[in-house]
């Protein structure tokens, strides 16, 4: 197990084998965006037109992770909208205790993730920006906000493959991911899955976050021939003994899916296929269920401000990352 807190760098020792590939996490530089007091992510004007705050935790509180009691949760489930798409299992899988989880969320988001939205009364379009749609069913459950997002977007330059290997690989973390305090991989499953733990910056005056979660990333044949393969990750909330709950931090739970599928455009005469011939076309969905009462204006007005930013923020990474390389199909 990894804890990665700001100014170290450390390798990753697993519970069973090493890694195949050593994993250095590197540090989490101070982002701007999270001074130390300052209400974070969300707009003064924001919060002085919500509810008086109800957590009066000291900002400093940071939340470690502590033996406690161990409680039984199921992942967040995920949007159940119908569609007809392909869904061949996998040729061949590493083995591991949540394969046959990751397989059900797997053909769950190969077969509701994909469908389309945009003409569904249900979902808002919150944001359309270029080719970027990021859509918001509200549900409320027991007072608790639990907005499914959605969000369709196309990447130039970069393939499915590379879009997924930077989402999942917890090298990468800090490079991208603004908005957390800290990374641990828990276990190392298989080479394609990971159980990790992240502290979420906290969003104030909400109590901070932390989720546990099995992160596994998985390439989807097409069963027809006109229809591209499908690369997707999936982040789905588990417990684990090794980082129960804490008092300190309200566990969040989640359900995401990155799905990828790369499109390729028939490079001129004989070239070969560039940069300038592929795309990719993404398909990002995130069930967040906050763990405990976080003001319906703070929820909302964050996924509205934070899934956006992060997908621009992420995407440009990718295209950065892979530039001038060689292509991963
Ligand atoms: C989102 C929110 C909260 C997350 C977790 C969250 C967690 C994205 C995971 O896509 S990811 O799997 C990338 C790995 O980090 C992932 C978002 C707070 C709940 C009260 C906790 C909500 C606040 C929303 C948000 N925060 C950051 C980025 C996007 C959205």
């Amino acid at each position: 197990m990894v804890n990665i807190v700001n100014g170290s760098e450390t390798e990753l020792e697993t519970d069973k084998n090493t890694l195949s590939n050593e994993l250095k996490i590197k540090a989490h530089l101070v982002n701007p965006d999270f001074e130390e007091g300052t209400n974070g992510l969300i707009d003064e004007d924001v919060f002085d037109a919500v509810e008086p705050p109800f957590d009066r935790r000291d900002q400093t509180e940071q939340c470690q992770t502590e033996q406690a009691g161990m409680e039984r949760t199921s992942p967040v489930p995920s949007d159940s909208l119908t569609s007809t798409t392909c869904t061949p299992m996998r040729a061949s899988a590493p083995v591991h205790r949540f394969n046959a989880e990751v397989e059900e969320m797997v053909q769950n988001h190969m077969t509701y993730s994909l469908q389309d939205v945009g003409g569904d009364a249900n979902w808002n379009l919150l944001l359309e920006e270029g080719d970027m749609k990021v859509y918001r069913r509200k549900v409320e459950e027991n007072g608790i906000i639990n907005d499914p997002v959605r969000a369709t977007l196309s990447v130039k330059g970069v393939t499915g493959h590379e879009v997924c290997h930077y989402f999942w690989n917890p090298n990468y973390r800090f490079d991208w991911e603004t908005t957390i305090d800290n990374l641990d991989v828990i276990e190392a499953l298989s080479d394609d899955a990971f159980i990790l733990h992240q502290i979420h910056k906290r969003i104030w005056p909400a109590a901070q976050r932390d989720i546990l979660f099995l992160s596994a990333m998985r390439k989807v044949l097409a069963c027809d021939e006109n229809v591209p393969d499908t690369w997707l990750v999936c982040n789905s909330s588990v417990d684990h003994d090794k980082a129960p709950p804490t008092a300190k931090c309200v566990r969040a739970k989640i359900n995401i899916a990155m799905i990828c599928q790369t499109l390729v455009s028939p490079p001129e005469g004989d070239d070969a296929i560039s940069r300038e011939n592929v795309q990719c076309k993404i398909t990002y969905v995130a069930n967040v269920h906050p763990g405990g009462w976080v003001p319906a204006t703070i929820c909302r007005a964050l996924a509205k401000r934070e899934y956006p930013k992060f997908l621009r923020r992420f995407t440009a990474y990718v295209q950065e990352k892979t530039a001038g390389e060689p292509i991963l199909f």
